[in-house]
């Protein structure tokens, strides 16, 4: 498809998920708004209609809650169809009265798309007026984690449950799905009636995801002594890169309009060197996650252990490294897959444990990019695109035929397309405003 018709269709995605101020991830599996996805929406917005990639990030944070957490879900009024639904978590503790959302995170894009968004208006007086009225609510988001999800000493942040790492059903989390927790209550399943259950979590997954739901609606994990004594709480290497890079691009857009650094130096510094102390494995050469409860890595190389690269942690021989030696390992896949095929729990078509997603490879290929590894990021790129040409705007694609699997008309896919397409990665230097 030539670019001009790529990007209608495209753009045609998120007009189909296009709820007025927020936007779906996908037309009957995901009805409400969803945090991570909203933040990539906003970036592909920018460039059809700035106005609405604003209205976007206004959604998402009128369900921010008092403590600054944004959630992973804020659930659209009156619509049915996704579980669980408001009704699991009775007791929001939201700034705005009447928003009905869940009661967990997701990874802080956030912050990193305002300021790509930002950088897409030309306009610098409207461009800083709009970063000086959401700065606020924007590093509130951020520092809810370094307040509130820290323990032990560490500045890394724990997660609290698969689902607010992004990638739900990784094999990463298969020592927690081990455990055997089951909630207390029953609970449907809305998404098997959607999509092909071959390409969703297992039950046993769904049991830990409940069962999580149900301890933290009545227990928030919040503070040192809670999060250490979680039932699921760890450090993943994706969301952590994802924090620290966040709180890079805020210290740019603080420094854009005057503000104080959001995140300090030296704080940076910390995290930065915590992150390789406890996540670097020399033998994987490759970032892995850590289990609080275990006090150890947790055994499985995923994608998550590229984050690094998105968040700027790694230098460009380093990063080329942790590539050519995660490459060497899937090959006959389709790049990148979200597990590696030589580890226990890969399934090619099943979600996240081996899938390739437009969001991660978006992610590696910016932070490819950054780091001037300008082939490589174009690569990637390019392997991304020729997905989503094939297959379609799907939700994700599998990790050895390339086949478009799970969700359609997805807007991630969609609105991450629209960004390479519009930005090619070869053009960097081009987001730094004069
Ligand atoms: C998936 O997660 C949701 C729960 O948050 C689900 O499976 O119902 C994940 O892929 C997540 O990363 C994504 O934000 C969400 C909506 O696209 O779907």
């Amino acid at each position: 498809m030539p670019d001009a018709g790529f990007l209608t269709a495209a753009e045609a995605v998120l007009r189909t998920n296009d709820l007025g101020d927020c936007t779906r991830p996908s037309p009957r599996l995901y009805p409400h708004q969803w945090n991570w996805d909203s933040a990539f929406a906003a970036i592909g917005w920018a460039y059809l209609d700035w106005p609405r990639a604003v209205r976007e990030v206004d959604a998402l944070l009128a369900g921010q809650w008092v403590t600054g957490m944004l959630p992973q879900i804020r659930y659209r009024p009156g619509v049915e169809g996704y579980s669980p639904g408001p009704e699991w978590w009775p007791h929001p503790r939201v700034r705005h009265p009447g928003e009905r959302t869940s009661g967990m995170s997701q990874p802080p894009v956030l912050p990193s798309a305002v300021y790509t968004v930002g950088l897409l208006q030309p306009d610098e007086s409207v461009r800083r007026a709009w970063w000086a009225r959401v700065y606020e609510p924007v590093r509130d988001a951020l520092l809810y984690f370094s307040r509130h999800r820290t323990a032990g000493g560490s500045p890394l942040v724990a997660v609290i449950h698969p689902w607010e790492s992004g990638l739900d059903n990784s094999p990463r989390w298969d020592f927690a799905v081990r455990k055997g927790f089951r909630p207390e209550r029953s609970y449907t399943r809305a998404d098997t009636a959607v999509v092909d259950a071959a390409g969703r979590p297992r039950r046993a997954d769904y049991d830990l995801y409940f069962y999580l739901v149900e301890r933290i609606a009545a227990f928030p994990v919040e503070g040192a002594d809670a999060v250490a004594a979680a039932p699921f709480a760890v450090y993943d290497a994706l969301f952590n890169a994802i924090w620290y890079r966040a709180a890079v691009d805020l210290n740019r857009i603080a420094r854009l309009i005057g503000r104080e650094p959001a995140v300090a130096d030296a704080e940076l510094r910390t995290f930065r060197d915590a992150y390789h102390a406890t996540l670097w494995n020399e033998a994987a050469g490759l970032f892995r996650d850590y289990d609080l409860s275990g006090g150890a890595q947790i055994p499985a190389d995923t994608c998550a252990g590229l984050g690094a690269i998105w968040g700027g942690l790694v230098d460009a021989r380093r990063a080329d490294a942790m590539l050519d030696r995660y490459e060497k390992r899937c090959a006959g896949c389709r790049m990148l897959p979200s597990a590696l095929p030589d580890e226990p729990g890969f399934d090619p078509a099943r979600y996240w444990r081996g899938p390739a997603w437009v969001n991660i490879n978006w992610m590696v290929a910016r932070g490819l990019e950054a780091l001037g590894l300008r082939e490589r990021a174009t690569v990637l790129a390019a392997e991304t695109l020729a997905l989503v040409r094939a297959g379609g705007f799907f939700e994700f694609f599998h990790a050895q035929t390339g086949a478009p699997l799970g969700g359609p008309d997805f807007t991630w896919s969609a609105a991450l397309a629209i960004d390479l397409v519009r930005r090619p990665v070869s053009f960097i230097g081009r987001d730094t405003p004069a």
